[in-house]
């Protein structure tokens, strides 16, 4: 049901249920979290693309496999949460190439991520309101941090489909890409993520998700903490000497 594939120091981890809309199903939500588990084990890999095969990026929980009997509390514990905590703990740049509909947890799945990149046919939706459920897997964390408040509550109470444009207004996109370009310009855009200096940016990814809880003091206190670590990285002597020397740095990820 996941498809992982390793080129170019990008780990391209691809959900492969086409037919029900790349819905997750048990099996589903078991090998993504081991593609992300390997990709983030990897040296090599130096950044993680999520997308999906055929019309839609994701469209959530398979609501064909739950039923009466299943506990969604102890199901979210079990499955999503951890894979959720796992994407924000890898100290890697994560792109979601949405290639189609975003819908419930599949939007979650998005949200988590570190940079969204859609077409113009892609298309987002908070779908849980439609089936009486609330935005889980993350959604009520990081969707008012992306789009703010009063945006984010439009969106989960609501639950209008918007599309790629809108999406990309309200700062939930990243970049449209035109569609027959899809490949290539996230292709190129993965891989440019890929040759920066990798170990800055998991420190940024940490300490921009730790600011949250933080204030200004303890804020300042962690920046100078990651800078003493960016600052003994070999990257960090690779970007002087290229500055010093007026050539293109060659960034290694170390
Ligand atoms: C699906 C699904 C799907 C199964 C399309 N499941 N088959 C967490 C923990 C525990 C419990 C509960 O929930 C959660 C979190 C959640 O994610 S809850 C929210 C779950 N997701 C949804 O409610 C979205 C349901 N899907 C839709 O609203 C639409 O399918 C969207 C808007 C995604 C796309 O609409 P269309 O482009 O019109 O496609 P379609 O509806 O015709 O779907 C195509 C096929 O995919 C169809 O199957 P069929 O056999 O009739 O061709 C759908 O039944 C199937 N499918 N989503 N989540």
């Amino acid at each position: 049901t996941i498809e992982f594939e390793v080129k170019n120091h990008v780990a391209w981890v691809t959900l492969n249920r086409p037919e029900k809309l790349n819905a997750f199903n048990e099996q589903m939500k078991i090998e993504i979290k081991e593609s992300l588990k390997k990709a983030a084990a990897d040296p090599d890999v130096r950044c993680i693309v999520i997308t999906g095969n055929g019309r839609a990026f994701c469209s959530g929980q398979d609501l064909q496999s739950v039923n009466e009997d299943t506990d969604y509390g102890e199901h979210l514990r079990k499955y999503y949460n951890p894979m959720i905590q796992q994407m924000a703990a890898i100290e890697k740049p994560i792109i979601a190439a949405i290639n189609g509909t975003a819908a419930g947890a599949g939007l979650s799945l998005a949200l988590a991520c570190d940079f969204r990149l859609a077409h113009e046919k892609s298309s987002f939706i908070e779908a849980f309101i439609h089936v009486g459920l609330v935005p889980d897997s993350g959604n009520m964390y990081y969707l008012p941090r992306i789009v703010g408040h009063a945006k984010a509550l439009e969106l989960a109470i609501l639950g209008e489909k918007i599309s790629a444009a809108e999406a990309k207004d309200i700062g939930l996109v990243t970049q449209v890409i035109p569609h027959d370009k899809w490949n290539e310009d996230v292709t190129a855009f993965a891989e440019k993520l890929a040759h920066m200096p990798t170990k800055a940016i998991g420190l940024i990814k940490r300490y921009f998700n730790q600011s949250w809880d933080s204030n200004l003091q303890e804020v300042l206190g962690k920046e100078a903490y990651a800078q003493k670590i960016a600052g003994s990285s070999y990257d960090h002597r690779e970007g002087i000497a290229a500055f010093l020397e007026k050539r293109k740095p060659l960034f290694l990820g170390k």
